[in-house]
């Protein structure tokens, strides 16, 4: 099976994202399962259209997308994408969307189809800091995560998919352990959560 797992580049006064350095890291397969890797724009108009080149190519079996929350203590398993965008932060092209709708007349909503307390539970019993998050915000990582299981659903495929945001690593904050994570703790729960999912 193959597996793609997404991050993105920085964005906003950001000047890192762990995501794109938990992809360097990955291995390249898990369990004799090949990972790709897709690094996407932090652009509300890009970011899927970058990404959807690779699903029809690989046909994956899974889909881990991967984001920063700034200021989240935990690795959080996001439970729900919504059809809106709305956020007073612009994407790195500089674009603001204020209560718009990602797919006019799409699903209000769709719900992750990663197995999120099974992957919880074998965080958790790690030591990892993780949590079940019921909001990936209304931003770019919400609007991928949207973008994606709608696209599965309307082609009916059978790929498990799922966003996961995790905070800064340590390097990234003045003040250590508030709200940041060594970042090989980020990319051994990011491997839970594809050994989770398998
Ligand atoms: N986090 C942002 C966009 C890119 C990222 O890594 C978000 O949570 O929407």
């Amino acid at each position: 099976m193959n597996i793609i797992v997404t991050g993105f580049v920085p964005f906003l006064d950001n000047e890192l994202n762990p995501t794109s350095e938990v992809l360097e890291l990955l291995p390249k397969s898990i369990k004799g399962n090949e990972i790709i890797t897709v690094l996407l724009p932090v652009e509300y108009d890009q970011c899927f259209q970058v990404l959807k080149p690779y699903i029809d190519k690989y046909k994956p079996g899974i889909i881990i997308n991967l984001g920063l929350a700034p200021k989240r203590k935990n690795i959080s398993l996001e439970r729900v994408a919504l059809n809106i965008s709305n956020s007073e932060y612009s994407d790195n092209k500089g674009i603001i969307k204020i209560d718009e709708s990602i797919i006019e007349n799409g699903e209000n909503a769709y719900f992750s189809k990663l197995p999120l307390r099974k992957i919880l539970n074998i965080l958790v019993k790690k030591g990892i800091p993780v949590e079940i998050s019921n909001t990936a915000g209304l931003y770019i990582c919400n609007n991928l995560m949207y973008h994606v299981l709608h696209y599965i659903e309307s082609n009916k495929l059978e790929t498990k998919a799922g966003f996961v945001h995790v905070p800064f690593m340590d390097k990234q904050v003045k003040d250590k352990l508030e709200n940041s994570l060594p970042l090989v703790t980020i990319l051994e729960g990011i491997i839970d959560v594809i050994k989770g999912t398998l």
